[in-house]
């Protein structure tokens, strides 16, 4: 497997629970470089674009109110096999689904405030990446 790059957000429910810290350390752990990492806050124009994949979907209104409800802390890593590996660590979107271990059963609450995304394929990392993060940033 080559050097990879993928994108992660920590969920406003982790950063309000105060889980930011536990998270980043289980990253880490698993091997993950962290290239670029900030604090934001998302519009609702930009949590509809970030998800707009999912703008049919029943749940899409839901979930653009939870990602703008409080801060987030948005996250470029680097690693072997990163885009799989950090959904491994990640676990299953349902937390009741999900692993032991895993960041999502450790800490997540529900399938709606699940604490943490990361990128799900090549071009999804590549557009998520520049959505937050400038080429000089990601050196
Ligand atoms: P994941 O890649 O594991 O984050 O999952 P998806 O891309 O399928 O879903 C993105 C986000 O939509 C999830 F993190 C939470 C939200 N979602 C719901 O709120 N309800 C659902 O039934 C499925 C997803």
């Amino acid at each position: 497997m080559s050097v990879e790059r993928t994108f992660s957000i920590i969920k406003p429910d982790a950063v309000a629970a105060g889980h930011a810290g536990e998270i980043l350390a289980a990253i880490e752990a698993a091997g993950f470089k962290v290239l670029a990492a900030r604090m934001a806050r998302l519009s609702e124009a930009q949590a509809r674009g970030f998800y707009a994949v999912h703008a049919e979907k029943p749940f899409y209104a839901g979930l653009v109110k939870f990602m703008t409800e409080g801060p987030i802390i948005v996250m470029a890593l680097e690693r072997d096999n990163a885009i799989a590996g950090l959904r491994e660590v990640m676990g299953a979107t349902n937390p009741e689904k999900a692993a032991e271990g895993t960041i999502r059963k450790r800490f997540a609450t529900s399938i709606e405030r699940n604490c943490i995304h990361g990128s799900d394929a090549p071009e999804t990392a590549a557009v998520e990446l520049g959505f937050f993060f400038g080429a000089a940033e990601l050196l």
